[in-house]
């Protein structure tokens, strides 16, 4: 069965860009609640752990540098069948091929600086939340 929670951060060029509110208003609008949220900065060991799977691709390097070049919004969202429905809103990976109206359609810049992250699977939903998330911060 489907979860109710996914993961997802605000990636640094999109809170450069000050697409933060666009961003969490088209999330609130699409019907998720906000379960936890914070906004941090990764360190670099922090950014290659959590983005380990992909530690053998020839972008990682570039990755890690990226996602610790300034503060993410990290949050917990809620939703009936949270993973799908959010990776519809955000849409492809590469935002030539996001669909119109999707968030990354709206305010990704390219394949790496996409905006925002959503989880693939309830099972990496569960692990990146614990990654940046206690009990006591969620809601
Ligand atoms: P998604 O974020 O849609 O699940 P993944 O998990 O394949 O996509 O990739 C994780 C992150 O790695 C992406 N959000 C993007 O920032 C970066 N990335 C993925 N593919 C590429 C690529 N071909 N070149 C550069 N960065 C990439």
């Amino acid at each position: 069965m489907a979860g109710n929670y996914t993961f997802t951060m605000i990636k640094p060029c999109a809170v450069k860009n000050r697409y933060i509110g666009a961003i969490l208003t088209d999330i609130l609008k699409a019907g998720f609640e906000i379960s936890a949220m914070k906004y941090v900065r990764m360190t670099v060991s922090q950014a290659e752990s959590f983005y380990g799977i992909h530690k053998e691709r020839p972008f990682f390097s570039d990755l890690v540098q990226f996602m610790t070049s300034g503060p993410v919004v990290a949050a917990i969202l809620k939703h009936d069948d949270a993973v799908e429905t959010y990776r519809k809103l955000i849409g492809a990976t590469n935002p030539e091929n996001a669909a119109e109206g999707t968030i990354r359609k709206k305010y990704a810049r390219n394949v790496q600086e996409n905006a925002v992250h959503g989880s693939d699977s309830d099972e990496n939903a569960a692990i990146e939340s614990n990654f940046f998330f206690s009990q006591f911060e969620r809601f």
